[in-house]
């Protein structure tokens, strides 16, 4: 029997006596771990990582093992789970070194082209960039964003950057956890910039804006009436407001579509203190706005960092981060308590049909929940 066909409980001294086989066909996931020998069952060189090699690698700032770990996190096991919070615990005096950016744009605004320049950009200058990409929509459909790789071509060969295409939700904790968790591993692997994407439709620029030091909302020009009809809120929570596809035909409109927003920024409660929300104009294919962009955000680091109000963000944003996983922990535990899954679809029929009132039947959950949890 070939290599290939053992499957990893096969007995290494007698390896053609097992009654299964793997199929053949399969990726073969990379062959960096070492064999454990002496022992009688082999383990195959396919098998997970340790947490402490783990560790290493990512320390070593190999990509691999950052990738590998990230999926550890991703995971939605429950003993994964566990494994995944002890890498991380080991792990979190290495993190918060980089600078985290937030991106965000309808879709179409041209979010992956921009941070295919401006990581390209960053790279030249001997960066090491990291770029993680939230899909609201992937906790619902399970899918995750699409095409993203090959809108960044060229920076995902760079060497100097890692991207990584959204995670999907899922039971311990939803995809705000997961994207947070890469961050710091992203951080402890020694990138010096963080870039997050997500597709500005609702909930998801807020969850952003709580995980970045720096925000950015990317528009496009002619954009007079969704000027008008685009949240406050969502300007409110932007540290610099991107005027983006300034290029050809559209540059002198996206002039004046500066000029515009810059008008209304004024009006609107900064997100930043001590940081005025300001309009720029960029073209991610003629790298134009690029540099500025870069040096805005450098000037904004600078001045958090002397005010204290950079550190004071982050420390703010942990404690949110525990308070959202208190959230996580609370609906998983009620929604998977044996009690609650037995009484609820009837409870809800019953809800429905105007039998019992929602209050009623919430009590009825807790005090069945309550009861077991004593
Ligand atoms: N003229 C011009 N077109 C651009 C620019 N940046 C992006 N585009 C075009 O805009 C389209 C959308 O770009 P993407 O980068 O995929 O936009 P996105 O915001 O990431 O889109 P989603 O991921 O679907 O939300 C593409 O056809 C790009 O070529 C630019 O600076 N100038
Ligand atoms: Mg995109």
């Amino acid at each position: 029997m070939g290599e290939d066909m053992k499957p990893e409980w096969s007995d290494e001294n007698n390896p053609d006596i097992c009654s299964s086989v793997v199929r053949k066909g399969q990726e073969q996931i990379s062959q960096e771990m070492s064999i454990q020998k002496g022992s009688r069952f082999q383990k195959r060189a396919t098998s997970a990582p340790t947490v402490d090699q783990l560790q290493k690698g990512v320390l070593n700032g190999e990509r691999g093992f950052l990738a590998r770990a990230i999926t550890l996190i991703e995971s939605n096991a429950e003993h994964h789970f566990h494994e995944a919070q002890s890498l991380l615990q080991k792990l979190l005096p290495y993190s918060g070194q980089s600078i985290r950016i937030g991106i965000t744009g309808v879709p179409g605004a041209g979010k992956s082209t921009f941070i295919e320049s401006f990581g390209l950009y960053l790279c030249s200058l001997g960066l090491k960039v990291a770029v993680l990409a939230v899909d609201p929509s992937s906790s619902i459909s399970g899918g995750s964003i699409l095409g993203d790789k090959t809108r960044m071509e060229q920076l995902a060969r760079n060497p100097l950057a890692f991207i990584r295409p959204s995670p999907s939700g899922g039971k311990l904790g939803g995809v705000h956890r997961k994207t947070r968790e890469a961050m710091l591993l992203c951080e402890a692997a020694g990138f010096d910039v963080i870039l997050v994407e997500t597709v500005g439709v609702g909930q998801s620029e807020v969850i952003i804006r709580e995980m970045v030091d720096f925000f950015m909302l990317l528009v496009l020009t002619g954009a007079g009436d969704e000027l008008q009809g685009m949240k406050k809120g969502i300007m409110e929570l932007a540290d610099a407001v991107i005027v983006h596809k300034a290029d050809g035909i559209n540059k002198v409109l996206a002039d004046q579509t500066r000029l515009e927003y810059n008008r209304i920024l004024h009006f609107l409660q900064p997100a930043t203190k001590g940081w005025e929300t300001k309009a720029h104009t960029i073209s991610s294919l003629q790298n134009t706005g690029i540099a500025e962009m870069w040096g805005a955000i450098k000037k904004f680091e600078s001045i958090g960092k002397k005010s204290g109000l950079f550190e004071e963000r982050r420390k703010a944003q942990s404690r949110e981060w525990m308070r959202s996983m208190i959230t996580d922990q609370l609906l998983f535990t009620f929604f998977h308590h044996p009690d609650v899954k037995q009484k609820l679809p009837r409870l809800e029929n019953e809800v429905v049909s105007g039998e019992k009132t929602a209050a009623s039947a919430v009590e009825i959950l807790f005090q069945a929940f309550m009861q077991k949890e004593k």
